[in-house]
């Protein structure tokens, strides 16, 4: 039996550091939680997130806390043989009391921690105290002794300590992130009571899987308090298979049962876009003497992930085989979906998961910076089938390489292993973030000034831990699991680098290369590449008042971690935008730019499929309102690049490019069987009228990316004015369109655009609106908006063509009442200065 034991929590501040003490008395505290939401809630610090207001919290990383509750224990408690304190999360140094005993010095945020007690345990009121150490103070003295600075550039301090502490790396800053070193209970607390026998763990290992039969083992970990018969089931929930059970003599300790079972014309599991994610419940449970005594409950999905990397006639392989079929990756880099942890609750992790799915992904990773997410979001991931790549929390650094650090990454790794093992959507286990290309091509070596001792020191750390614990702890715990030491495997730089691995390609953004450059610098797989963009005007007015509204304002740049950033936006959108006239047309066209850029690369990814057989792109969300690469903001409001990725990421996508002055019109397919359409292309003007129309059938083969049509360019523009003219692309299956897209042949500042000369029609409809739009003239990167309601529509951001009738749905969860609502508007003229507007009606 399990108790919660997350209530009546109370805290207060050490005084060991007098000089900010702002309390002395023991205040109500939430758990799961963390200080910073604490003094939040008992109105001793403003909203962290708001305006400048981090820059004046940053004094509690350095303080210490004590957190305590009362545990009521009467006879039905105490009558238990064995009473188990579970501690799931801890950030991060933490000595832990039971009725003033110490039974606990935790030290790493990622281990869950389980500490028999029963003998602490007296009648009536028990009191569990916590304390917390400030992860800066208790560091010091070791970044003081190592006698060579270890790399941490996204560390946000003068003095970088976040190596030596197992705790989410991003808690310390990032380029997209707040520096907030919180301290805290985390996860849930609990008290497990029982008598002779639980299960620890339980394991379900596929030992083979074929369409007659799938074949299983389930391992139990069975930890025993005596000698004693106990009868371990097997439990089919959905009576797929029947129950097996085996009885055994247990002896105290911890023991291994292992029991077989089998699964008669199984039904796979598949990820989003192939399949079901068919799922089956299944429970493992313990009887002894009669009594149900424990139980464990799982839901186990079959399907074979391979990751095959390796040497091919390219170069290296890395694509994945899911049941055997090569499947193309679509999808993002995940960080934490907050800097404070406990509020990314079940709502939050459905609307990002949703989202995902939404946007036809199927694989998101969850990078090494942040933490190995919750339950409950591998949960959402193996119900909506996105494969998870999941690396190991380790991230643009380097780390030291003593005793008790390796062996707090040992305890790390295997917590994690056994938590997250037994999720069908987990793909692969990776050891670090950037950590290898880093060591070899980011010049840390001359910036730290390292001796040939110090260099091979560092680097002999890093192998002890990502090519002996790490990957010694995957083939122990999770044998069938590819691991693979670092993402990326090459770097971005030499031709060389794009034939091998997977890749981070940064030439665009960092290296400032135009966006243009993601058509040629294609790798074997696409582990991240991106492009910033400002949140949407509804977020900024969140944070920041109107004096704030300019990017180079202390607010905004407070919201702006990169240190190039603005400068990049800015650099880029005079390279291919006009001018925006003010601050809120400069974040529509910022967005724009970032969805019109990264349209490219998706494009091109998956044209060039399947040679590139992955493109995950840098990040999905944001953890705080900012200025980031991401496609949904901290509020979970799609920027234009997240309905862009859901039209380049859509199983069929019909894609045409220019390529050696030929137009090209591509077809890529990710379904398994081939598809017969039609195929139809138009180049109008942009007030609708028509210079040739082709239209005819294709047979698009299946699981593959290939030309359906090619004509000279030259030939199809002759004596036309490309300022002023598009090509649009249908693909239509049984009369309904399943892709479509549009081309321009000059750069969006070059485009002879008119003033659209919009009509708009909107009605209610149980959960939101139904919007129909026409337009006499082209509008360009059409933004939709209720400035009262959030929702998310099937489209925006969109070319509306002229003469065109489109039809939006808009989805909210408010209560609207109004038939019609107040509709917003905005295409990329309305971005322009009036002058240019009267310039371009003079031509
Ligand atoms: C990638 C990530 C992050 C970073 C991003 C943007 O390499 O791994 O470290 O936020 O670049 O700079």
């Amino acid at each position: 039996m399990e108790l919660d034991l997350n209530h009546n929590w109370r805290f207060t501040q050490i005084a060991y550091n007098t000089l900010n003490s702002s309390f002395n008395t023991f205040l109500p505290a939430s758990v799961p939680g963390n200080v910073h939401m604490d003094l939040w809630r008992n109105d001793l610090i403003e909203d962290p997130f708001y305006r400048t207001n981090e820059a004046s919290l940053q004094w509690i990383e350095r303080e210490s806390w004590e957190y305590k509750t009362v545990i009521e224990a009467g006879e039905v408690l105490l009558s238990y043989d064995n009473i188990d304190l579970i501690l799931e999360g801890l950030d991060t140094y933490a000595s832990v009391y039971l009725n003033d005993t110490l039974i606990l010095e935790a030290d790493n945020m990622f281990v869950s921690w389980e500490i028999p007690c029963k003998s602490l345990f007296k009648m009536g009121e028990n009191e569990l105290r916590i304390c917390f150490h400030s992860p800066i103070t208790k560091t010091l003295p070791k970044y003081e002794a190592l006698g060579y600075e270890l790399p941490a550039g996204n560390d946000q301090s003068d003095i970088r300590v976040s190596v030596f502490t197992r705790k989410a790396p991003y808690h310390y800053g990032w380029d997209w992130g707040p520096r907030f070193v919180t301290s805290g209970i985390w996860k849930p607390v609990k008290l497990k009571v029982w008598n002779r026998a639980k299960i620890k763990d339980l394991h379900i290992v596929q030992n083979s899987l074929k369409d007659e039969m799938a074949e299983l083992t389930a391992f139990f970990e069975v930890e025993a308090s005596q000698a004693t018969e106990a009868r371990i089931t097997i439990k089919s929930q959905d009576l797929a298979f029947y129950d097996q059970s085996i009885t055994v003599q247990l002896a105290p300790g911890i023991q291994q049962i292992a029991l077989d079972f089998s699964i008669k014309n199984p039904v796979k599991w598949w990820p989003n876009g192939l399949g079901e994610a068919n799922l089956y419940p299944i429970e493992g449970a313990m009887e002894i003497k009669g009594v149900d005594t424990d139980k464990k409950a799982l839901k186990v999905g079959l399907r074979t992930v391979e990751v095959i990397n390796e040497p091919d006639a390219e170069g290296e392989s890395f694509y994945l085989k899911v049941n055997g079929i090569p499947v193309f990756m679509k999808g993002a880099n995940y960080i934490p979906a907050d800097n404070f942890l406990n509020r990314v609750d079940e709502k939050r992790y459905k609307a990002l998961l949703q989202s995902a799915v939404d946007a036809n992904m199927n694989m998101l990773r969850v990078w090494g910076g942040g933490i190995y997410e919750h339950d409950r979001f591998y949960e959402l991931a193996d119900e909506f089938g996105l494969l998870i790549w999941q690396d190991f929390m380790f991230s643009c650094s380097m780390y030291p390489g003593d005793e008790e650090f390796l062996n707090r990454v040992r305890q790390e790794a295997a917590s994690n292993i056994k938590r997250l093992r037994n999720h069908p959507c987990l793909a692969l286990w990776c050891g670090n973030n950037e950590m290898k290309v880093a060591w070899e091509n980011w010049g840390w070596q001359q910036e730290f000034g390292y001796s040939p001792e110090v260099s091979n020191q560092i680097w002999s750390d890093y192998q002890k831990i990502f090519e002996d614990i790490l990957p010694d702890a995957v083939k122990e715990l999770d044998g069938e699991r590819f691991y693979f030491s670092s993402s990326p495997i090459s770097n971005w730089e030499k031709a060389e680098d794009f034939k091998k691995g997977d890749n981070h390609f940064w030439g665009v953004w960092h290296g400032s290369e135009p966006f243009e450059s993601f058509k040629e610098k294609i790798p074997r797989f696409m582990s991240e590449y991106g492009f910033q963009s400002f949140p949407e005007f509804k977020t900024v007015k969140q944070y920041a008042l109107p004096e704030d509204w300019d990017i180079y304002s202390e607010v905004m740049l407070a919201h702006q971690r990169h240190p190039r950033g603005n400068q990049l936006i800015n650099e880029y959108m005079q390279r291919s935008y006009q001018d925006p006239k003010d601050f809120e047309s400069f974040l529509y066209v910022g967005q724009v730019m970032q969805a019109e850029g990264m349209k490219i690369a998706f494009e091109a990814h998956r044209r060039a499929k399947p040679y590139c057989m992955g493109s995950l792109y840098w990040q999905l969300n944001d953890c705080w309102p900012v200025a980031s690469w991401s496609g949904i903001d901290y509020y979970g409001r799609w920027k234009a690049l997240h309905y862009f990725a859901k039209k380049a990421f859509s199983p069929v996508l019909v894609s045409p490019v220019v390529e050696d002055e030929k137009l090209k019109i591509y077809i890529v397919s990710d379904r398994l069987v081939p598809i017969e359409a039609d195929l139809k292309m138009k180049i109008l003007d942009f007030a609708g009228e028509e210079y040739g129309v082709t239209e005819f059938p294709v047979c698009i083969k299946a699981n593959a990316s290939g030309v359906y049509h090619t004509e000279s360019v030259n030939k199809c523009f002759a004596g036309l004015n490309k300022d002023a003219l598009l090509l649009h692309v249908t693909l239509f299956q049984n009369a309904s369109v399943i892709s479509e897209n549009v081309l321009y042949f000059v750069p969006p500042k070059n485009l002879d655009l008119p003033r659209p000369g919009l009509r708009k029609a909107v009605f209610k409809t149980p959960d939101g609106y139904r919007i129909t739009l026409e337009s006499d003239y082209l509008a360009k990167n059409l933004h939709l908006c209720f400035p009262r309601y959030e929702g998310l529509f099937s489209d925006n951001y969109f070319d509306l063509l002229p003469g065109e009738q489109k039809t939006v749905l808009f989805k909210t969860d408010a209560a609207i009442t109004e038939t019609t609502s107040d509709l917003q508007l905005t295409s990329l003229v309305d971005s322009y200065h009036e002058t240019k507007l009267k310039e371009q009606v003079m031509r």
